[in-house]
């Protein structure tokens, strides 16, 4: 079938006021569903009825006590009434589903022998014909019934009203959510499970019982996500006064999930590795992650479920926005610097080379093929940056007002980006059409920017100009309105007060946020007698690609002394980064790579400095990734270059710092019992790091304190930190930690994946002969969407080495692999084939071998829809 167009939207001709479903669950489910349908008065009188099927087997449909005849109105996608009544009525029909047999996990499915639904974006019609689309808002009553014994534990969406014995060895239960919603935010759950309770008191009284849901034997693992989500639901309410609407607010951790999690209502359901943690399995950044996704799905209950999407060209409106809240949240919860700069490296890591390859698009796309591949971190990420440079634009105050009269005008109602913008518009008294093309433009707009010094008129004139170079469709691009940050930084280091020159606004002056909002801008500083160093784009205000000539004194300034925490980091990484490039290059030439001294001091000074913030160190110590290089450098890409390079100035710092790194890392031994508060877990991180990067330099030395560090960890960070370090260092000691690392976690799936992945990410010849090794281990399996992002995803996004091996047989090896997903589950199958996303920015001989992969996926017979749009686009 042909794309879907945003230009073609047009309401439904028919409304659906109340769902019924009656679900029994059992090898073979039966689904009645009793439709109350009724003309939309905004659709066309008359007008044939067609619900979604997607891959049905109906048993029966009745229309107002008329039985259908199945042969003419139904196929497995599609259920069509030619000439419907003109007034309300009821349609009621049975399907039957073979859950078990369900592995693409759309719909209802068994994961580990647990009943669960996914729903969004298109489950819900692999469930029971519907219209389903976001736009069509039901009030669902659901009745579950099941074995006692297989499914003690029965759930949907909303509050429970009853329950009761169903039979011999049966019961029901009957769930209902008064809060009309669209069916993509339809749950059930039924299976026996163990269980956390709490209860939440909502600012204005109502209480609300909390509950967690997970495998048997895991509930000691539920307790920090159910903190995290008593926070989260404070926050919310302290924060954009918004409360909770029902009496139940149930969570399920499930150990088969293609996504993150769900944002259900009243029923969230997550992938396990979102809510499972203690010290021993869980990692501080496996904490962190936790803490932002639970209260991300819960953030949707506002942004996502009270108000929902038109379609799902507005994915953005719910997700970017739910993105920008959590990572407020996170930044509240923890250090706002760092959270600040981990969000940065994600969006870098993830959206910019999206932005910049074969596989771009809006943030609001204007058409797709495939919805389930339109959850990238184009819609996600930058999704929240948009709201985030929105927010600097408008301020605080207009901010929140737009916020309060979004809330209160599209409640209940599913909106759409313009909604969304104009609330704002309102709210600022402003006009927000061109911020708008944030969402109708793709590619990352890159910001040059120039200083002059007129030592004369003590001036200093920083000229602003932006522009956006062409994505697949899009050739030429407009300017949009970015909110940029700027301070002075004198020679001595300190802060320069910024004084104008022409009229600048308000929040300029007292913020120093400038508005560039066409294609350039000149800002001239008065009183400025000796040239400063302009620290341009402060917390990244605008998400956008900086390039600005500093020399090397300059960001070495700016390392020891800019205020603004990002751009300290910032300072660090640009001087990082040209290095390694410049390397990068002589490595190509046959020639030796660059080392600084200067650098690695001002390195050294940084993490000896840590008194004030251990996690932010942590991240300065943490050099730009190869994929960050390989990126800045955007054509004609030699990943094994890349990989000599920055091995190369890693080394250096090591032996260069050498026992100074030892120091630190003493300094910040602790006998503390683990507590994963983000004070104690910036100490481990700038610890980690401070053992990675002795390491590089020293490896026996290295090697025996990682060993050491591994023995004696009490909790999983100290272990894995102290693994990954052992895992880079080819030696006996590594095969040896690592085989006594299975042993002792091998039971638990998620500890694997953690195993999985670091083996995938040694960046050595050998590597992919393992990773194909352990595919054929008992503890891999296709069909579990963790297992196959730990080692399938960890090799193809986090090994570059490998995976760009010039022989290309890591392409080949991703691309067979990614077929043989495609039949069992098409989502992750898509997921998985993105990673050739940057291909075309390969040096000449990876190109074509990573273009021969390509091709011989998109030859393949019997492509998923989902694989077939990502490879024809790569391939565009
Ligand atoms: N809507 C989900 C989310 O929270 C995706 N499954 O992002
Ligand atoms: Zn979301």
């Amino acid at each position: 079938h042909g794309p879907t167009r945003l230009a073609d939207y047009r309401p439904t001709d028919y409304l659906i006021d109340t769902v019924e479903l009656d679900v029994r669950l059992d090898e073979t489910t039966r689904v009645v569903s009793r439709l109350r349908l009724r003309p939309n008065p905004l659709g066309r009188a008359g007008a044939p009825l067609a619900l979604d099927g997607g891959d049905l087997k109906p048993l029966r449909a009745v229309l107002d006590n008329q039985p259908l005849d199945l042969a003419e109105v139904a196929t497995p996608e599609r259920l069509t009434i030619a000439e419907p009544p003109r007034r309300a009525f009821t349609l009621e029909i049975e399907t039957e589903l073979d859950p078990a047999a369900n592995t693409r996990l759309e719909g209802l499915y068994r994961s580990n022998n647990t009943w669960c639904t996914q729903c969004e974006a298109e489950g819900f019609r692999r469930i029971t014909y519907y219209l389903d689309r976001p736009d069509v808002m039901a009030v669902f009553t659901t009745r579950i019934e099941a074995s006692k014994e297989e499914a003690p534990i029965l759930l949907s969406n909303g509050n429970r009203v009853e329950a009761g014995e169903a039979g011999p060895g049966r019961h029901y239960a009957i769930w209902r959510d008064p809060h009309p919603k669209p069916c993509y935010l339809f749950a059930l759950i039924g299976g026996d499970l163990d269980s956390i309770h709490d209860e939440f008191t909502t600012a204005s009284g109502r209480k609300v019982d909390l509950g967690i849901y997970v495998e048997k034997g895991k509930k000691h693992r539920a307790y920090y996500a159910m903190q995290s989500l008593i926070h989260a639901m404070r926050w919310d309410e302290f924060v954009y006064g918004r409360e909770y609407d029902l009496d139940v607010f149930n969570i399920v951790a499930v150990s088969d999930f293609t996504m993150g999690a769900m944002e259900n209502k009243g029923l969230n359901i997550f992938n396990d590795k979102y809510i499972l943690a203690v010290a021993e399995t869980a990692t501080d950044a496996d904490y962190a992650r936790i803490e932002s996704v639970v209260a991300h799905e819960y953030f949707h209950n506002w942004t996502g479920n009270r108000i929902t999407c038109r379609d799902w060209f507005q994915l953005c409106l719910k997700e970017g926005l739910t993105v920008y809240r959590d990572q407020e949240f996170s930044g509240d919860q923890r250090s706002r610097a760092v959270q600040r700069i981990s969000d940065v490296r994600a969006l870098r890591a993830a959206q910019f080379p999206e932005d910049a390859g074969p596989l771009a698009h809006n943030v609001r796309p204007d058409t797709y093929r495939e919805i389930n591949n339109f959850y990238t971190a184009t819609v996600y990420e930058k999704g929240a940056e948009i709201v985030r440079m929105l927010r600097a634009l408008i301020g605080h105050d207009a901010y929140h007002a737009g916020m309060a009269l979004y809330f209160e005008r599209f409640d209940g109602k599913a909106a759409t980006i313009e909604d969304f913008l104009s609330c704002f518009a309102e709210a600022a008294k402003r006009d927000l059409a061109s911020f708008a093309q944030w969402y109708a433009q793709a590619g990352t707009p890159r910001l040059h920017v120039k200083g002059v010094h007129d030592a004369k008129a003590q001036t200093y004139t920083l000229t602003l100009r932006q522009e956006t170079p062409p994505t697949p469709g899009q050739t030429t691009k407009k300017p949009l309105p970015m909110p940029i940050r700027i301070g002075l930084i004198g020679r001595d280091g300190a802060e320069i007060p910024m004084v104008q020159d022409e009229p600048w606004s308000a929040r300029e002056a007292k913020f120093g946020v400038f508005e560039l909002p066409g294609a350039e801008r000149a800002i001239v500083f008065k009183n400025v007698p000796t040239p400063p160093v302009a620290s341009v784009n402060r917390r990244f205000s605008a998400a956008v690609i900086l390039e600005m000539d500093l020399s090397e004194d300059d960001l070495l300034l700016m390392m020891a002394h800019d205020s603004d925490p990002f751009n300290k980091w910032q300072a660090a990484q640009s001087l990082a980064t040209r290095l390694m490039i410049r390397s990068t290059a002589a490595i190509r030439a046959g020639e030796m790579p660059e080392f600084s001294e200067k650098f690695a001091e001002a390195l050294g000074r940084a993490l000896e400095g840590y008194e004030g913030d251990p996690a932010f160190a942590a991240q300065m110590a943490a050099l730009p990734s190869e994929n960050d290089l390989a990126r800045d450098i955007g054509c004609d890409v030699d990943p094994e270059a890349i990989f000599l390079a920055r091995k190369a100035l890693r080394d250096g710092i090591g032996r260069r710092l050498g026992q100074r790194l030892v120091t630190v890392y003493d300094k910040l031994h602790s006998d503390a019992a683990y507590s994963p508060d983000a004070a104690s877990a910036g100490r481990r991180a700038l610890r980690s790091a401070c053992l990675d990067l002795y390491a590089a330099g020293n490896h026996a030395d290295g090697a025996d304190i990682a060993l050491t560090q591994f023995q004696r960890a009490t909790n999983m960070t100290d272990k894995m930190g102290a693994l990954t370090v052992l895992s880079r260092l080819p030696t006996p000691t590594r095969e040896k930690a690592l085989d006594f690392f299975f042993r002792a976690h091998c039971q638990e799936p998620l500890i694997t994946d953690k195993w999985f992945s670091l083996q995938a990410t040694i960046p050595e010849p050998d590597t992919l002969a393992r990773v194909k090794r352990l595919t054929k281990i008992h503890a891999f399996n296709i069909a579990t969407p963790n297992r196959v992002y730990a080692l399938i995803g960890a090799f193809a996004n986090g090994n570059p080495l490998c995976f760009n091996a010039a022989s290309g047989e890591g392409y080949r090896f991703v691309a067979d692999l990614a077929l043989e997903i495609d039949r069992v589950n098409p989502q992750v199958a898509a997921r998985v084939l993105s990673a050739f996303r940057s291909w075309r920015n390969l040096e000449v001989e990876r190109r074509a071998q990573a273009e021969q992969a390509l091709k011989n996926v998109s030859d393949a017979p019997k492509l998923s829809p989902d694989l077939r749009d990502i490879v024809q686009r790569a391939l565009a």
